[in-house]
């Protein structure tokens, strides 16, 4: 009898490491793979922009694979070509241009890979090529900007000379806060824009835009720049330590992002208006990418836009809270 019962025993022993036992559960993982190509590091807030991304899909639940495009749409294109044949589960793209997508975003399709723009959103007859775009709202930050100049020069009837540096041509930000800037001016302002020049979001190319404006124009005569980004106001107000001419005073200064340093900037009263673009999109392509994993298509709204104040001379600037970026 004793023998039978370690038989059995054994028996048993056996059965269970013979690949009879239920599964264990030590199976590999099988996580949400993410292709995110960010159009680049240009500025302080891309580097922002692309930490909140990371961080929303820390948990092991994501695989999050992460290509920078150095400012080249080519390269973006080959990076999104590449997160297709890895057949990763879904796409974010931060567009540095709008147009030029077609193709890419077609084969997208065909491989059944959802595509969320982050960021910046581009321009495509058919919308069903991308799931939504989360971002700012670039239209409304330059009505917030023109909005600050209606106030500041409210019942002047003096001639305004502005100078516009932009951020990069044909992406959305430029395009956008330029028309929400200018259809929102007061129709009894006399604004003149003695220039407008292109200095890509970048501090460098701030700086030699308006260097090139002061050789040209010279600078004594203007009254306002609205600059695009607060790397290129940064650039400008490097340029102008150099001059005689006090920025927040001879020259207003109007800028975009909130950055801390431009912020600090206001504060010490050489920038006079700064327009929040809010860089922390993570957490709201995590609760769409959500929606979309269970199922919920339907519910997934085609654009979101984050919230985001503006700070100018007029505020009680010491209430404003550390930027974190
Ligand atoms: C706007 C973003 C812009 C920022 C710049 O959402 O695309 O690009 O305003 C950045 O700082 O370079």
């Amino acid at each position: 009898m004793r023998k039978m019962k370690y038989w059995f025993i054994l028996f048993f022993i056996g059965v269970l490491f013979s690949g009879c036992a239920p599964q264990s559960n030590q199976e590999e993982s099988n996580p949400f793979v993410i292709g995110f190509c960010q159009l680049g590091n240009e500025s302080t807030w891309r580097e922002r922009n692309t930490q909140s991304v990371m961080e929303a899909f820390e948990s092991d639940e994501y695989r999050l694979i992460y290509k920078n495009a150095y400012q080249k749409q080519s390269e973006q294109i080959k990076a999104l070509r590449s997160f297709i044949a890895a057949r990763v589960d879904l796409i974010v793209l931060a567009p540095i241009v709008e147009t030029g997508w077609e193709t890419v975003l077609k084969e997208a399709q065909e491989a059944n890979i959802p595509v969320l723009l982050n960021d910046r959103n581009i321009q495509i007859e058919d919308d069903s090529l991308y799931l939504t775009r989360v971002g700012g709202d670039f239209y409304q930050q330059g009505v917030k900007a023109a909005a600050y100049l209606n106030q500041k020069y409210s019942g002047s009837d003096q001639t305004i000379s502005l100078v516009e540096i932009q951020g990069s041509p044909d992406s959305t930000p430029t395009i956008q806060r330029h028309f929400g800037f200018f259809d929102t001016l007061d129709s009894h302002l006399q604004i003149e824009v003695k220039e407008t020049a292109d200095g890509d979001f970048m501090v460098s190319k701030g700086k030699e835009a308006i260097d090139q404006i002061d050789k040209e124009h010279g600078l004594e005569n203007i009254d306002v720049i609205y600059s695009h980004n607060d790397d290129m106001t940064m650039g400008i107000l490097e340029y102008l330590e150099q001059t005689s001419i006090t920025p927040g005073e001879d020259i207003l200064l109007i800028s975009v992002d909130a950055q801390q340093k431009a912020i600090d900037q206001l504060i010490a009263g050489k920038i006079n208006c700064d327009v929040e673009c809010n860089p922390n999109t993570g957490e709201q392509i995590l609760a769409v990418i959500k929606l979309y994993q269970a199922g919920k298509i339907d519910e997934i709204e085609k654009s979101y836009d984050l919230k985001e104040a503006v700070f100018t001379e007029f505020d009680d600037l010491a209430k404003i809270q550390p930027r974190g970026y």
